[in-house]
């Protein structure tokens, strides 16, 4: 990253940022600010790649790396996460690899949903990543009946359900905040409020003030953080899930971001986004606030910011190779999980 923008400055002492981070703070700082330098990489990359005919369609997480990145750092192996549209980061973070997650947006033989989703839609069951149906506010119900039984087995993890401000006008909202109020389940629903549903402005989604007001008519608290400060989202999330592992109950996080891309490779926001919403997105771009803040306190020298931006360069390019490497998937694929004996492939060639 780089350039000379202005930026709104995160507004922390070092005591502040080790209170809210923890020990170990500066290495967490570090680590977090090389994952969002490489969720923003890929990123841009996927989009070009698409451009280009590479792949079929993308939607990016840029603006909102501080909340994925936040909530990867800030879980534990025992939770389990119910991503909305842009949360792929939380996988990668939790340990799902970068190649995994590039052949699955080519859909190749290696993709572990065998190329049947769509592209940004990962499953990785080993970090505890639960493909999304693509159906807006579906895994926010999925997450709290996922928190009731991992309540029932006396499981020690909590569920982070994530989605848009866009989904918190749907009946599974409703369903899934009710569910876990009254059963006080170990939830911590996590609302990426970038302030647009494709084209349908935040404004029109809610008359209230906020959507984390919201969680009171359910029993449980709701805060509305700047989801594009690292720090106070690290500490958010972390706080939230502490609260549900000790049976504290459910907590609703609002997370105030701007989406600085189209809402997808299909969109156009020029149709409907005024004309100064890109500078004010910019103002919030969460990966150079926090590069700001780290260079300013001195954990970022130009030498170390050189070197963190060429490794993710280099580890976008060896997995877009890898992805491109890949075979498609073989036809016999296509019965595999569906039948316990499958029965020929289309074509009459079972092999
Ligand atoms: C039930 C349903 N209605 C409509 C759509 C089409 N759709 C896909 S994404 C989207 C907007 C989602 O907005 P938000 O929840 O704010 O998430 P964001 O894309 O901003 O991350 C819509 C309406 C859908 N996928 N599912
Ligand atoms: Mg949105």
């Amino acid at each position: 990253m780089s350039g000379s923008s202005p930026v709104e400055p995160l507004p922390y002492s070092d005591d502040e940022v080790a209170a809210a981070l923890g020990d170990r703070w500066k290495e967490r700082l570090v680590s977090a600010y090389g994952w969002m330098a490489l969720a923003r990489a890929f990123d841009g990359r996927m989009q070009s790649l698409q451009r280009q005919g590479r792949i079929g369609f993308y939607g990016a997480s840029t603006g909102q790396e501080s909340v994925n990145v936040a909530a990867g750092l800030a879980s534990s192996s025992d939770d389990w996460v119910f991503p909305g549209l842009r949360e792929q980061w939380v996988a990668i973070v939790r340990g799902f690899s970068l190649e995994g997650y590039a052949h699955s947006i080519f859909g190749n033989s290696l993709d572990p949903a065998k190329g049947r989703q769509m592209p940004c839609h990962p499953t990785a069951r080993e970090v505890h990543y639960v493909s999304m149906s693509s159906v807006i506010g579906t895994q926010i119900s999925q997450a709290a009946g996922l928190a009731y039984a991992l309540r029932h087995r006396h499981d020690r993890g909590a569920v982070l359900a994530c989605f848009g401000d866009g989904a918190t006008s749907s009946n599974d909202f409703h369903a899934g905040m009710n569910f876990a109020g009254v059963f006080r389940l170990p939830v911590v629903f996590l609302c990426a409020n970038n302030q647009w549903a494709i084209s349908l402005p935040v404004g029109r989604q809610t008359r209230a003030e906020t959507l984390a007001a919201k969680a009171a008519a359910y029993g449980f608290p709701g805060h509305r953080v700047d989801g594009t400060d690292f720090v106070a989202v690290y500490a958010a999330i972390g706080a939230a899930l502490r609260t549900a592992r000790e049976d504290g109950g459910p907590t609703l996080l609002e997370l105030l971001t701007f989406r600085m891309t189209p809402h997808s490779s299909s969109d156009d926001p020029g149709r409907y986004q005024p004309g100064d919403w890109a500078a004010r997105a910019a103002s919030h771009d969460p990966v150079l606030r926090l590069e700001r803040w780290m260079v300013e306190h001195g954990l970022l020298s130009p030498d170390q910011q050189l070197a963190i931006q060429s490794t993710a360069e280099e580890s976008v390019r060896a997995a877009v190779q890898a992805a491109e490497a890949a075979s498609p998937p073989a036809p016999r694929t296509l019965t595999e999980d569906v039948f316990a004996s499958p029965s020929s492939a289309p074509g009459g060639d079972a092999s």
